[in-house]
């Protein structure tokens, strides 16, 4: 395989970084089986950064068997707890001293700033790996009492080998969320980055090696959905899959998982997520939290404050305070000094959100603010917001997962919690009251997995998160995550009871 070499001397980062580029199998960067490779795209630019290699199904194969040889041999119940939390310990060591760097090859390949990179995306990567790396020797099960003449009691033993397969959006943090706990419960790994974002999986690679993780245990192969993400979920010899992207994706490996082996899915889908201001709330706060809630990463967050309800008290001075605020976020290249906002990571994604903004249009909403293309390369969106929207428009309705927010006026707490929970979605939600009956009965009320209560897309390496209704299944971080690798063995020891 070949090696990425890039060098940056920019506003905000000077540096450089050089790493192989193959599929990562056994431990070692190897050619995907038919020698293609897929092309990275720089959204900031539309050019052309470099070329990984591309897995196909017959990879999967191969890398399934170096995992599940790696299980059977140096890892599942041949590593004690203490021996991998050491191992995952290590990785956020590594982690550390790659920091800049990894910051600096996330904010290439996805175009989201080089700060929030660093801050958020890279930081909270190695936060998770670290909790993980905390509970890979607290994993117990119970002893359960049932008769004086027996011993009852149950293990949590791992799964075996998993599949994972991650979005474009937060490349490394999601893998973060997917390889900590996996490894902490004693599986091995086959895991699918996106195509659009291999970069940062793919420097993970070398930094797994660098940790000391025996050969097998994590391999990761980069391809696309319908081929490596579709051989991950319909595999035979992979007994569970976990999933973060489009629910209509989810839908596919879900049955692709009853098809094959009935593997075990769990998955983190899309959201629609309501953001209610009531009238009592601190407006200045809940302006810079329901900007941040939506434009955060560009509007590429799955738990986005898309929804913008306001009751109608103070409906006009909050939208103009949102308008100044999204106005005054600078867009532009995400190396750039005091850029907020850099630009959407795909020519895919960015004809989708434009689509949203001209249907938007078209069925009769007010474009408020933003709506058009900033500069002539890359794929960059001005922060936009639509007002005088109808509960049945598209932009109402669908996920966009861009920087494109709606406003509603409501009433009062019956009328928005009909509103808010008018959606096939379930993941997140916030509040904004300084009442703190009202706030908690409605943070109560909201159908979703997570409910903010004067603050937005909060997220901790020890707090669940998943969602409610089409928005997945299971919880992902926090204690939670571990039951989601492993399998619970009840063992009965006859210690003298006869039949
Ligand atoms: O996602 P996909 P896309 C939403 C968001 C966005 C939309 C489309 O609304 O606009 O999805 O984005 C792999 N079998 N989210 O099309 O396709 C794919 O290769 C197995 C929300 O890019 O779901 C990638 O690794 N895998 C979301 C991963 O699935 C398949 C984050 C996600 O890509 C596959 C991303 C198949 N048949 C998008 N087809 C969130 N919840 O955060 C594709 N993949």
């Amino acid at each position: 395989p070949s090696t990425f070499a890039y060098e940056w001397n920019t506003p905000t980062y000077k540096g450089k970084t050089s790493f192989n580029t193959g599929l990562f199998i056994n431990g070692q960067f190897v050619d995907g089986s038919n020698n293609t490779t897929i092309e990275v795209v720089n959204p900031t630019t539309g050019k052309v950064i470099t070329s990984v290699s591309e897995g196909v199904e017959k990879d999967i194969d191969i890398a399934v068997e170096a995992a599940q040889k790696a299980f059977d041999t140096v890892w599942g119940l041949n590593a004690s707890g203490s021996v991998r939390s050491e191992l995952l310990w290590k990785l956020s060591t590594v982690m550390e001293e790659h920091h800049d760097e990894l910051s600096a090859i996330e904010a290439l390949d996805n175009g989201k700033t080089f700060g929030w990179a660093q801050s958020t995306d890279v930081a909270f990567a190695t936060k998770v790996i670290k909790y993980f790396a905390g509970w890979a020797d607290k994993i117990s099960g119970q002893t359960i009492e049932t008769d004086e003449r027996k011993l009852t009691y149950t293990r949590h033993e791992p799964i075996g080998v998993v599949g994972q397969i991650i979005p474009w959006n937060f490349p490394l943090l999601m893998l973060s969320w997917k390889i900590g706990p996996a490894l902490a419960t004693g599986n091995t790994i086959v895991l699918k980055p996106s195509e659009f974002t291999p970069l940062t999986a793919i420097k993970m690679c070398e930094l797994i090696n660098k940790a000391g993780f025996p050969p097998g245990v994590v391999n990761i192969v980069t391809g696309y959905g319908h081929t490596v993400g579709a051989a991950i979920s319909s595999h035979m010899k992979i007994d569970k899959v976990a999933f973060t992207g489009s629910t209509l994706v989810g839908r596919k490996i879900m049955e692709a998982a009853a098809k094959s082996n009935l593997k075990n899915v769990t998955l983190e889908l899309g959201g629609k997520s309501p953001n209610i201001i009531f009238n009592d709330a601190d407006m200045e706060k809940a302006v810079d939290w329901t900007t941040h809630g939506i434009f955060w990463n560009h509007g590429q967050a799955c738990c986005a404050g898309s929804r913008i309800f306001v009751q109608a008290g103070i409906y006009d001075e909050f939208l103009k305070r949102f308008t100044e605020k999204a106005k005054a976020i600078k867009v532009g290249d995400p190396f750039g000094a005091g850029v907020d906002q850099g630009p959407q990571v795909s020519q895919i994604q960015y004809d989708r959100i434009m689509g949203y903004i001209e249907s938007g249009k078209t069925e009769g909403a007010t474009c408020h603010t933003g709506g058009s293309r900033v500069g002539t390369e890359g794929y960059f969106i001005e922060p936009t917001i639509f007002t005088n929207v109808k509960p049945d428009m598209k932009i109402v309705q669908e996920e966009i997962f861009g920087p494109v927010g709606v406003v509603i006026k409501f009433e009062d707490e019956a009328d928005v919690l009909r509103q808010a929970n008018d959606t096939t979605y379930g993941l997140a939600a916030a509040v904004f009251s300084q009442d703190i009956n009202r706030a908690l009965s409605t943070a109560h009320k909201l159908q979703a997995g997570t409910a903010w209560v004067n603050c937005a897309n909060q997220l901790h390496a020890n707090v669940p998160f998943g969602g409610f209704k089409q928005s997945g299944i299971g919880r992902e971080l926090g204690e939670y995550a571990l039951h989601n690798y492993t399998n619970v063995k009840a063992v009965h020891v006859n210690l003298g009871h006869t039949l």
